[in-house]
């Protein structure tokens, strides 16, 4: 941006400053007395617990068990996934499931077990459930990884939604994960992390909690077995955690503690056993495969607040293209659109969106928008209009459509809970596709809405159709984004069916993976801000939500050159690498921090257009398995509690192991290691895990590790598919998939599966098919060999 540019777009918000500040103050009170009148006191409440069983009624999968105060449906699924629900509720209606609910396994029965106790026997999970309602959760042999105490619900006297809370105790060795994406984790210590949604409204660090995507869904990793556990409500709550402690073999060991309390929503939830890999699995089953990104969207994309006009746009492209580096995408910020209203463009700086799109296009650069939900509030303006003819907005209790004040100023906000909203709105890209956007990036949609104090968000009593059943926001704020994702993409079906939507989405909740990815919002820049970009990156894979990434270099301020390049090293092997920063913040091109920091930028920039194909089969394994591209490195051995603690290196793949540097100074790192042999993938030194090792991390490089007998698929200098395959330790074998996939587009291409062994002094590499082992279908290099060993 050049300096007049810069001073249009501090104006623009300068000049909205006065007034937007008198909109906030009245926005906020304007909520406070919308809820005043519009929600209903709790008065008196009366504690309510299950109270003693009393009958059982076996059905499908499970049954119906009656207690004194309430009932308790049971359920296995097909899948193995177990399902309970209290007070009669049952799997549906629910946002996160991806269609019906899964059927239930005949072979699992009801049964009285001891001291007037049921059990469901499951071929993978036996849940036992006591007298008084306490449930178990065991491994197949009898160990326990869960149980939960009797819950407590608090109703209030006059009618409405009961209160409730759920404390479980899992094994004193557990650790927990997950939760969505919180900053502080992926290990989520003791503490107590909240399920509501929220702009931190400003640059966050490790200790801000919560933030934009939250999910009551667990991940519980002890030695025993993992577990997911998911409580299918999207209200209001908290999740107080703590870790349990190991009494050294004195048998006295204290349990880990979860805390669940819920401001109403029906108590059900879905437990989920088995290995990392099995579990997630068994989730993307249930709620849905990842939704698959276009091959673009797996390269290197560049944003930034503030571009400000078209001119600037080209002169970043150029840059880029100058210096030999590659770019795949750049995304426009809320300064593109005219008065900050969404589906439009500021045609004083944009006066040819289309063409400037079609000229990156012709590079290879894609366009991505920027859409926020909020509409300004103005006659005149073609989504107010014709959302207000579609009575798409939300109102409040009395009837009158809800005012928040968002970027354009006064806003309205569709109601994402109705079908029919849904598609007008999906018809609205429409208009983006006409620009010459490829992608879009939802932002602001936890919802947000400035004020001046109270929550920045819609009242809790606004109303919300709630796909007819009727309720209001305490139900709807955490949903509001997941169904504004749906709608985008199924109105992007509909519009370009022949191509994938690329969709990204500040906030979620459980499922949105169909729709698309997340990133991290604004992540503060600094060190801490580096690591937390990991930690949610980790954390939404555990959840089901395998693409998401940072803004490389921090969303504020300038990061030191070093900070900028450590950044931008871990950026090139996290699923969605992208830079961005806000309006007043410092540069982001990577030749603005001098030709060391240039340099060893391109390299990772290379790096990844050379692993395009390996990102572009997680991409695939991710929609098939469920599992996330980024893994934490106990992916394939849980039951190693080092590797349980290790929160700074990650698997990518099952091939890699990215060990990023998250300090300053550095030139060299620790790095735990899993079993097996390790080479490090730039110097070829091979290194044998378990165990640490320290590893040369100069600032050229981070150091990333590759799986002994690991076929993985790359981009030869040719531009075709080449298979590196890393030597094998001798006398063992090793393997390697590869989808290879069209780019974009529907088609399901197959998946070759790749077998590497040594045949004396060699390496072979072999395609498996139905009729033996054959020869690959592409180039293969060896590396990791020895002096005097061959390849093929
Ligand atoms: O649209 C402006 C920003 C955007 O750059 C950022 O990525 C989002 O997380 N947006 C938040 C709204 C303004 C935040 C101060």
């Amino acid at each position: 941006m050049d300096g007049r540019d810069l001073v249009h777009s501090m104006k623009a918000v300068g000049s909205a400053g006065a007034a937007q500040g008198f909109r906030t103050v009245r926005a906020a009170w304007r909520r406070r007395r919308a809820d005043a009148t519009g929600l209903p006191s709790r008065g008196v409440e009366r504690a309510r617990v299950p109270g003693a069983v009393r009958e059982a009624e076996p059905g499908p999968g499970g049954g119906l068990l009656r207690f004194g105060r309430s009932e308790l449906r049971i359920l296995v699924t097909v899948n193995g996934a177990v399902f309970w629900g209290w007070d009669g509720a049952g799997p549906e209606p629910s946002y996160a499931l991806a269609g019906q609910c899964p059927e239930p396994d005949p072979r699992a029965v009801l049964e009285p077990d001891k001291d007037g106790g049921w059990r469901v026997v499951a071929e993978r999970v036996t849940v036992v459930v006591s007298r008084h309602g306490g449930i178990e959760v065991q491994t197949p042999g009898g160990v326990l990884l869960r149980r939960d105490l009797p819950p407590r619900w608090w109703e209030p006297v006059e009618g409405g939604p009961a209160r409730w809370m759920q404390r479980s105790e899992v094994p004193a060795d557990a650790r927990f994960f997950g939760l969505g994406g919180r900053a502080s984790g992926p290990r989520l210590r003791d503490g107590v992390y909240r399920l509501w949604n929220t702009d931190p409204g400003g640059s966050f660090g490790p200790g801000d909690d919560p933030l934009y995507v939250t999910m009551p869904v667990q991940l519980v990793v002890a030695d025993a077995a993992t577990h997911l556990v998911f409580h299918d409500t999207s209200w209001d709550g908290t999740v107080t955690l703590r870790e349990g402690e190991e009494g050294a073999g004195s048998g006295h060991d204290r349990a880990g503690t979860s805390e669940l309390r819920m401001e109403g929503g029906a108590l059900r939830c879905w437990v989920m056993v088995g290995t990392p890999a099995r579990v997630l699995m068994a989730w993307a089953a249930l709620t849905g495969a990842p939704a698959l990104p276009p091959a673009w969207a797996l390269g290197h994309q560049h944003a930034r607040w503030g571009f400000g006009s078209e001119r600037e746009v080209r002169r970043i492209v150029s840059g880029y293209q100058e210096r030999g580096l590659p770019l795949d995408a750049v995304h426009l910020d809320i300064d593109h659109l005219d008065g900050h209203q969404v589906f439009t463009v500021d045609r004083d700086r944009f006066p040819k969106l289309p063409g400037l799109a079609e000229d990156l296009r012709r590079d290879g650069v894609r366009l991505v928008s920027i859409v926020d939900p909020a509409v300004k509030a103005a006659p005149g303006n073609a989504v107010y209009d014709s959302g207000t003819v579609e009575d798409a907005f939300v109102r409040d209790a009395s009837g009158r459509v809800v005012r928040g004040v968002v970027w354009p100023g006064e806003a309205v906000f569709p109601d994402f809970t109705h079908a029919r909203v849904r598609a007008w709105w999906g018809r609205r890209y429409e208009e983006r596709l006409a620009e010459g956007f490829s992608g879009f990036w939802h932002d602001m949609n936890e919802p947000t809405s400035f004020a001046a104090f109270g929550e920045t968000t819609l009242p809790r009593s606004a109303r919300h159709a709630l796909e007819g059943r009727g309720g209001d926001h305490r139900e709807a704020h955490n949903v509001y984004a997941l169904c504004m994702a749906r709608a985008a993409y199924e109105g992007l079906r509909e519009l370009t069916p022949g191509q994938r939507p690329f969709v990204f989405s500040r906030s979620g909740w459980a499922g949105m993976q169909r729709y698309g990815g997340t990133w991290s919002g604004d992540v503060g820049t600094g060190w801490p801000g580096l690591r937390a970009s990991l930690s949610l990156v980790l954390g939404l894979g555990l959840c089901g939500v395998p693409y998401s990434g940072p803004d490389v270099g921090g969303y504020d301020g300038s990061p030191s050159p070093e900070l900028f390049l450590r950044w931008f090293q871990l950026g090139a092997y996290l699923p969605l690498f992208r830079t961005h920063a806000s309006l007043r913040a410092g540069r982001r091109e990577p030749w603005e921090f001098g030709p060391e920091v240039l340099e060893h930028a391109r390299v990772a920039l290379v790096e990844r257009r050379r692993l395009l194909p390996y990102f572009m089969t997680l991409a695939h394994l991710a929609r098939r398995t469920g599992a996330p591209y980024v893994r934490p490195l106990w992916w394939h051995a849980p039951e190693d509690r080092g590797l349980r603690e290790c929160e700074d290196a990650f698997l990518l793949g099952d091939a890699l192991l990215v060990a990023p540097v998250l300090e300053p100074g550095a030139d060299r790192r620790a790095v735990q290691l899993p079993r097996g042999r390790w080479y490090d993938t730039v110097t070829g030194r091979a290194y044998e895990g378990p165990g640490q090792v320290l590893v040369d991390a100069p600032l050229s490089r981070i150091p990333v590790l590759a799986r002994a007998g690991s076929v993985l698929p790359v981009r030869g200098a040719d531009g075709g598919v080449e298979l590196e395959v890393w030597a094998p330790a001798r006398g063992r074998t090793g393997m390697g998939l590869m989808v290879a996939d069209a780019g974009d587009g529907w088609e399901e291409p197959e998946t070759e599966r790749y077998v590497s062994r040594w045949e004396g002094r060699r390496v072979v590499v072999g395609r498996e098919g139905e009729d033996g082992v054959g020869e690959p279908s592409h180039p293969v290099r060896v590396r990791g060999l020895a002096e005097g060993e061959r390849q093929m």
